[in-house]
């Protein structure tokens, strides 16, 4: 077998790898008597180790890992799809800690490295559905929002979770312009929050987040618009009225709280009945909860989605 060390930087690219990686994480499972597998490479610096979760995994072929990467919306570092990519190196993910506070018994103070510990890392393949109309695959690294919701037992009248993104005008050049209310923030109610699906994010393709991905931690939240999935997270707030989001703060009638994808309601300006995934050239339908109704239908019974949208 063959280490990050053993392989040179030019041999192959950051997708081989992570392919290559697939392979061999399923080659070990065939051979490791152990539930629990390790893989070694702690010496691939930004790698994580990270194992298949079958049961979230789109079957749909993961978006190529530069697309990921380099096709983004993160308006801290500019408005345009390339400017997280080129701008974001000025953000430090190192020290970094998250506060989870509000209607809890136990509030508490996470450091990023006790998140990456709290529990096993999982690789999830999810479908992303943007508002404007595009979407992406990616392999996400993390687990469950509701591991770190529970060590800080949330109290009786916590109803929503307000997620915070960092505030820094110096690291995040964006802020400095006024499109949103700074800092970026962003919501679910407690149950979305505590939903299996909903993913506390560390990493994508093997490795930990990119800086334009929302490193060192996100929100990943598949059934709903990706404007739901804040990234770089400072602070999760458990409160008893619903929170106020940025994006609901500028254009009240064009983002909903809900924000379930949903081909039936269109947004004022783009229709969400089909979308363009990113490499392909004709659009595809979508699909109500962007495929994730058996998941998440439940949660919306009674709701008129259309009011709440
Ligand atoms: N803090 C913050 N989080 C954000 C955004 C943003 O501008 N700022 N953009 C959102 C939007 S509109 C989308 S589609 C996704 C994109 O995530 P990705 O770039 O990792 O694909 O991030 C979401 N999270
Ligand atoms: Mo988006």
């Amino acid at each position: 077998m063959r280490y990050r060390s053993d392989i040179r930087e030019n041999e192959i690219t950051p997708q081989a790898l992570w392919r290559s990686r697939r392979e061999f994480l399923k080659s070990s499972l065939l051979t490791t008597a152990a539930g629990l597998i390790t893989v070694p490479f702690g010496a691939w610096a930004g790698g994580l180790d990270a194992s298949p979760n079958a049961r979230f995994k789109a079957e749909d072929e993961p978006t190529p890992r530069d697309k990921v990467t380099s096709y983004n919306n993160f308006y801290e570092f500019g408005a345009s799809k390339e400017d997280p990519a080129q701008n974001a190196g000025t953000l430090k993910t190192r020290p970094w800690t998250v506060s989870v506070e509000g209607e809890v018994n136990k509030p508490r103070i996470f450091d990023i490295e006790t998140l990456l510990k709290l529990a096993p890392l999982e690789e999830r393949i999810y479908r992303l559905r943007c508002v404007e109309g595009w979407s992406m695959v990616i392999p996400w690294i993390g687990y469950s929002l509701g591991e770190v919701l529970k060590q800080v037992e949330p109290r009786g009248n916590a109803k929503f979770v307000e997620f915070v993104t960092l505030m820094d005008p110096v690291q995040m050049p964006g802020q400095q312009q006024e499109v949103l209310d700074w800092p970026y923030r962003e919501g679910l109610r407690l149950d979305e929050a505590m939903n299996p699906l909903t993913l506390l994010t560390l990493g994508l393709y093997g490795e930990v987040l990119p800086n334009q991905n929302g490193a060192p931690v996100r929100i990943v939240v598949p059934w709903k618009y990706g404007f739901k999935s804040a990234k770089s997270i400072v602070a999760i707030r458990l409160v008893e009225k619903m929170p106020v989001s940025s994006w609901m703060k500028a254009a009240p009638r064009e983002y909903g709280f809900y924000a379930n994808v949903n081909p039936e309601v269109d947004h004022p300006r783009w229709s969400q009945a089909r979308e363009r995934r990113i490499g392909d050239f004709l659009k595809r339908p979508t699909l109500m909860f962007n495929g994730y109704g058996e998941q998440v239908g439940s949660l919306y019974a009674g709701m008129d989605l259309t009011r709440q949208f």
